[in-house]
């Protein structure tokens, strides 16, 4: 899919073909697709937001995720064994950071083969799992899509039953095509192919029957291989050798992935090339679904337009360079404007050695990430939190704890997304789309509406300047206020902090974090109003059991509007559904109450307050009390 503006409307191209984008001087963009079926579309908009909304109509909107897909990962290649990385989860436990999630990489694998462990160093890998799951945490694997053909015979059940039942895919001639990838030679399934989803559920239920893993990691899915188009070449036809190639790696179709005139079941190679990683997806997705009973947890590095109905994204390989983490934001925030919002980059960076400061700022920005992992290259210095000064360790569980204790708001964007197409991570011009001075902003960025981002990206600075729109902002910790004009300000950001304001007439639903989300998720809530100057406020909250598929559907969610006006805070309970809404208020803080009062009342009923007058005009008043809704 290819966008352009044209003043108000965005003209969208949606095209499977290999194809050039290129920039004009104009200005103006030149496609040049060399295949697929010319589709066209028109949003009108009229603002960025509503196109984006239209656009996932067209594609669909995400998927709901679980709800630990929003907790902490922690993943790397080159653990080594299953005891290394056990031992990564106790020191995290040991040190009460929160985590929902361990990882492996391929070298959980016996010699790279899909649906096997080595059964040596990671002989304890079923011990893990369960493990896990008694802390009430997951577990995560990767599967790469080749499959090993060069075992003995009856001795690799993927690839003899895969021959079987035809999944592979094929040269013009119908013998399987043969590349390369981590296992040595492999062949390809086609996921164009429904007998081959039913074969990837049935590996996915033989390995689970060992290992009981809870979601998958989709990797060299483009596809990628280390050869050419196949171990013997690909044939000298028009689809291999068009007439133009458009400006791709290798400068050949089959460079680095299959035969373009590969046989797949709906259509070529060439027409299916950019379709894989999201077949693959909807075939993992669909397979987990089917045998957890529960909503998926994918990530895939391949993507095409309605991605986001099947998996999530990681920012592929990046570097442990300020750079690098700099340009993830507009990654993260590029792909939320694609409807796939479960998105982030390798936090503290992939390749080369990441160094404490920069891991602590980006732990910081990644707590931030709609999906948030830390994942490290082969051979890097480990790069987990407790691998830390006992100084970075604590910054970095307490920006994981801050990011466990807005899980409500987080979880609460999703369904949002989920509805009605929105973004989770939003850059400033969704909300300001008349400030010209929010188009270029990159360094910062919102949460919904209402929370803003403001991150320290450089070395060595104990100070961040951010752009504030006109209005009213408050910093999310103090509840002390800026009046801005519409102009950059300059932030304290000692290492341990990060800068997060709240725009005025948000209401947003926090909680008491804690290591797990299992745990912190059972907590009663905190809300935090920012009053505007008017002294009004409004925010929701989406609850359900986290898991169930299709709740919204189903009716088995509660759906809470908060409304602040005139000193009064109403909940009004849209959908009331008994499991999901066993949750509580416990307390609630405004910010911005300008004149202290003399009586709170909750439900009638006068409640204990505190009110603090931090700044002329924005004190916050704290009222602790427990509300039920039912
Ligand atoms: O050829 O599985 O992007 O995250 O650690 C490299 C090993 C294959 C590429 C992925 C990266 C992963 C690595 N993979």
């Amino acid at each position: 899919m290819l966008c352009r503006l044209y003043g108000v409307f965005y003209e969208c191209f949606v095209n499977v073909g290999s194809a050039d984008v290129a920039l004009q001087p104009g200005p103006a963009i030149t496609w040049r697709t060399i295949g697929g079926i010319l589709d066209f579309y028109v949003f009108l908009g009229p603002d960025p937001a509503s196109v984006i909304g239209q656009y996932l109509e067209v594609v669909g909107y995400p998927t709901m995720p679980v709800y630990w897909a929003l907790g902490y990962h922690l993943c790397r290649w080159g653990y080594g064994s299953s005891n290394a990385t056990w031992d990564v989860v106790k020191n995290m436990r040991n040190y009460g950071i929160p985590q929902d999630v361990q990882w492996n990489d391929i070298d959980y694998m016996d010699r790279s083969l899909d649906f096997t462990f080595d059964p040596a160093a990671f002989s304890t890998l079923p011990d893990m799992v369960k493990d896990l799951h008694s802390h009430g945490q997951r577990y995560v694997m990767m599967l790469d899509p080749g499959i090993s053909s060069v075992q003995p015979e009856g001795g690799y059940w993927p690839y003899d039953e895969g021959l079987r039942r035809g999944v592979f895919i094929n040269h013009t001639d119908g013998s399987t095509l043969i590349g390369k990838v981590w296992p040595g030679l492999t062949a390809f399934p086609d996921f164009s192919d429904d007998v081959t989803h039913e074969w990837w559920y049935d590996n996915l239920k033989r390995f689970h029957d060992k290992v009981p893993f809870d979601g998958l990691w989709i990797d060299m899915n483009e596809p990628s291989s280390f050869v050419d188009g196949s171990t013997v070449g690909c044939p000298d036809t028009e689809l291999e050798n068009p007439p133009y190639t458009p400006g791709i790696l290798g400068g050949l179709l089959r460079a680095k992935t299959l035969c373009a005139s590969a046989v797949q079941k709906t259509s070529s190679h060439y027409n299916m090339h950019s379709l894989y990683g999201l077949l693959e997806a909807k075939a993992s997705a669909c397979a987990l679904k089917r045998m957890l009973g529960k909503r998926a947890f994918v990530i895939s590095r391949s993507t095409f337009p309605s991605q986001g109905q099947y998996s999530g994204h990681w920012l592929g390989d990046n570097r442990s360079h300020w750079k690098d983490m700099y340009t993830s934001i507009a990654g993260m925030l590029t792909f939320n404007l694609l409807g796939v919002p479960l998105v982030g980059a390798d936090v503290c960076g992939f390749s080369e050695q990441t160094e404490e400061e920069l891991c602590v700022r980006w732990t910081q920005l990644g707590a931030f990430y709609p999906f948030t992992r830390n994942h490290n290259a082969i051979d890097q210095k480990p790069q987990d939190p407790p691998a830390f000064s006992p100084l970075a360790r604590s910054a970095m569980k307490q920006s994981l704890l801050l990011r466990y204790s807005l899980f409500p708001l987080l979880y609460t964007l999703f369904h949002r997304a989920h509805t009605h197409g929105h973004t989770v991570a939003r850059p400033l011009l969704f909300e300001f789309p008349k400030d010209v001075r929010t188009y270029g902003i990159d360094r910062q960025f919102l949460w919904g509406k209402s929370l803003i981002v403001t991150p320290v990206l450089d070395p060595g600075v104990d100070f961040v300047v951010g752009y504030f729109p006109q209005g009213l902002w408050y910093d999310y910790y103090t509840g002390d206020s800026i009046r801005s004009k519409g102009e950059e300000l300059r932030l304290k950001a000692p290492l341990e902090h990060i800068n997060l304001h709240l725009r005025e007439g948000a209401v947003i639903p926090t909680q008491r974090p804690n290591t797990t989300l299992f745990v912190s998720s059972g907590q009663p809530l905190h809300l935090v109003s920012s009053l505007s100057e008017d002294g009004s406020a409004g925010g929701e909250l989406f609850w359900d059991d986290g898991e169930t598929i299709d709740t919204l559907e189903t009716d088995q969610y509660a759906h809470i509007v908060f409304t602040v006006v005139k000193n009064t805070m109403t909940s009004e309970v849209l959908h009331d559904h008994v499991e999901a809404s066993y949750i509580t208020v416990e307390t609630a803080s405004f910010y911005g109450v300008k004149v202290e009062p003399t009586r709170v009342t909750v439900n009638s009923q006068d409640a204990a307050f505190t009110y603090r007058a931090n700044q002329v005009r924005a004190a916050v008043l704290t009222i602790k009390h427990l509300i039920k809704f039912r």
